[in-house]
């Protein structure tokens, strides 16, 4: 079996998916925090986060980007929807939503004063685009607590992590981030949160 090291900033931020695929697909990992920014250098694009394997016979494959190692572990995990090309589409587009939607939070950190309230409002204007829509498909799909079918696939995975991300760390840093995703305003996203992860598979994942 492959062993992993998941390299990334020690913060729940863009390595959440990865870090809950890793843990609900039961492969042993180890998070690395490395000093930053004198190992900026020695990353394939000076970014976080990467993903090191190491197979049985000891290659070595290293990946960079938050969503080619997801789609990487989806795929080899079984977790990618691929009942059809259109179910694989929608499910990447659902899940590249949450990712919209997460890049303002560093655009507001990293913001001056004036920047921040002007991210705010378009954070504002994206999130509630984004529960119309993602609440939409779950009422589609039977409002189980899962987006496709009735079992946990890639896009649950992706978007109890990133709901942990926004209530963990990016509320944290824009004030206001996670009231959009509240039960009352977002009752069947809640839901997936609720019965995804109540999964055991999750536990290693949420004890980080
Ligand atoms: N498209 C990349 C973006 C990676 C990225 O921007 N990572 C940030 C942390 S969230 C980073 O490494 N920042 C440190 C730097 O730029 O020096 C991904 O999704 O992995």
């Amino acid at each position: 079996m492959s062993t992993y090291v998941l390299r990334y900033f020690p913060i729940k931020a863009r390595a959440e998916t990865c870090r809950a695929l890793l843990s609900y697909t039961g492969t042993p990992y180890t998070n690395e925090a490395p000093a930053w920014p004198q190992n900026k250098s020695s990353q394939p694009f000076g970014k976080l986060p990467v993903l090191i394997e190491t197979n049985e016979s000891g290659a070595v494959f290293e990946l960079g980007d938050s969503l080619a190692i997801e789609h990487y572990l989806a795929a080899k995990y079984g977790l990618m929807v691929d009942s059809s090309l259109q179910d694989t589409a929608r499910q990447n587009e659902l899940r590249n939503q949450l990712k919209d939607i997460y890049e303002f939070i560093p655009l507001y950190r990293f913001g001056s004063e004036e920047v921040r309230q002007s991210v705010k409002e378009k954070f504002d204007v994206q999130a509630k685009f984004l529960i119309n829509y993602h609440e939409n498909h779950l009422k589609n799909n039977g409002a189980n607590g899962h987006y496709f079918g009735d079992k946990t696939t890639y896009v649950d995975i992706a978007l109890v992590a990133n709901m942990r991300a926004l209530r963990e760390f990016g509320h944290d840093i824009m004030p206001g981030a996670a009231d959009h995703f509240s039960p009352e305003k977002a009752p069947l996203i809640n839901k997936v949160v609720e019965v995804v992860s109540a999964d055991p598979k999750l536990a290693k994942y949420f004890s980080e």
